[in-house]
């Protein structure tokens, strides 16, 4: 193509976002601004997938029947995320195999979040609350983001992630009404979750490689930052109104810039997480790539039975 051409298709691309109107797959786009929404979207479908399996964990340990039916509905919910999301993804480009190997060979990402184990019923609380409350804060500003397919899929998934995120706290309130072993199971899901929730939101802008073009792209809305910090000022009221401690001894309000002060996250257990040493990484890896193989004769029977369809109707 002509350098004329492209220069054309640039100014059309730029004209598009500067007015909010949405990129759809057959436009012409910048190559990075493609690459970049394969890689967050594909990351944010992992997310979803990988996500299931801390809270597939209790399913079978849920207290009683009205709780494993909520549960069960949640973990389905995220599975479905994640269908969008690969197809997201594909209409980019992608190829989802590729994807998903990517993701079974340690090469992708997903969010950190999702390397702690649970270890308590009260931490079906605290992800849906905190985890889900987080990806809520995160995901409501991308129904704006300037790829269409991806902004619609998210308005569907934030009205699921809100019934997630309800669910969760309700969890939290009730132990919180409970004996002092149930508060205190519920102060320990807080304390252990409280932290990682906020290193979901990214590294610090400082140290954030894609925010700035990202958000000139209209991609993200706002910065890792400004996330963070509307989620702390959104969650410490609900905290302090059920009874939890907050685990930051430096946390306080802060009149004058009219948002909570809180304290130095640990970006070095951050990292090590993201680079696949965090508690679980090896385990959620192994047990998607096994859910892979053993699922294999399930794909195989079905294109089979396409296969032969095929053959049938074409004779
Ligand atoms: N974990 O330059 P930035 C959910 C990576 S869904 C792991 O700031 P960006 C629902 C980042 O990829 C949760 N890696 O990157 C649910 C990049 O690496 P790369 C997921 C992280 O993309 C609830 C590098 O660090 N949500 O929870 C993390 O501009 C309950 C530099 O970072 C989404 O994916 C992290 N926390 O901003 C399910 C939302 N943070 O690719 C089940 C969409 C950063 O250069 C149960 N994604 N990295 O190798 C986003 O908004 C963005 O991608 C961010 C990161 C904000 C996550």
């Amino acid at each position: 193509m002509k350098e004329q051409d492209i220069s054309r298709l640039e100014q059309i691309f730029q004209e598009k976002i500067d007015n909010d109107i949405k990129i759809e797959p057959r436009d012409w786009m910048p190559d990075r601004y493609r690459q970049t929404l394969i890689r967050q979207i594909s990351q944010h479908a992992h997310s979803e997938i990988v996500g299931m399996l801390p809270e597939g964990n209790w399913i079978t340990r849920a207290p009683n029947l009205r709780r494993k039916a909520v549960l069960l509905a949640k973990v389905q919910d995220e599975a479905g995320h994640g269908l969008y999301l690969y197809s997201a993804a594909e209409t980019l480009g992608a190829d989802r195999e590729q994807t998903i190997d990517d993701l079974h060979s340690g090469v992708a990402k997903y969010s950190s979040i999702f390397n702690y184990p649970t270890i308590s019923w009260a931490d079906m609380g605290a992800i849906g609350w905190l985890v889900d409350g987080a990806a809520i804060m995160n995901q409501v500003p991308l129904c704006r983001c300037s790829y269409g397919p991806y902004a619609r899929a998210m308005v569907r998934v934030c009205k699921e992630e809100s019934f997630h995120q309800r669910q969760g706290f309700e969890i939290m309130v009730n132990l919180m009404k409970g004996t002092p072993e149930q508060k205190a199971m519920a102060q320990d899901a807080f304390n252990r979750f409280w932290w990682p929730s906020l290193m979901m939101f990214g590294p610090s802008d400082a140290d954030s490689k894609h925010t700035a073009q990202s958000v000139a792209w209209k991609i993200k809305r706002h910065t890792n930052d400004e996330l963070r910090q509307m989620f702390v000022d959104a969650t410490i009221p609900q905290a302090e109104l059920i009874g939890l401690t907050i685990p930051d001894k430096d946390l306080k309000w802060n009149e004058e810039r009219g948002h909570y002060d809180f304290g130095e996250i640990n970006w070095d257990e951050f990292w090590q997480v993201v680079k696949g040493n965090g508690p679980c990484n090896k385990d959620r890896v192994d047990t998607r790539r096994k859910a892979k193989e053993n699922g294999m004769w399930v794909r195989e029977a079905a294109n089979a039975y396409a296969e032969k369809r095929k053959v049938r109707k074409a004779s």
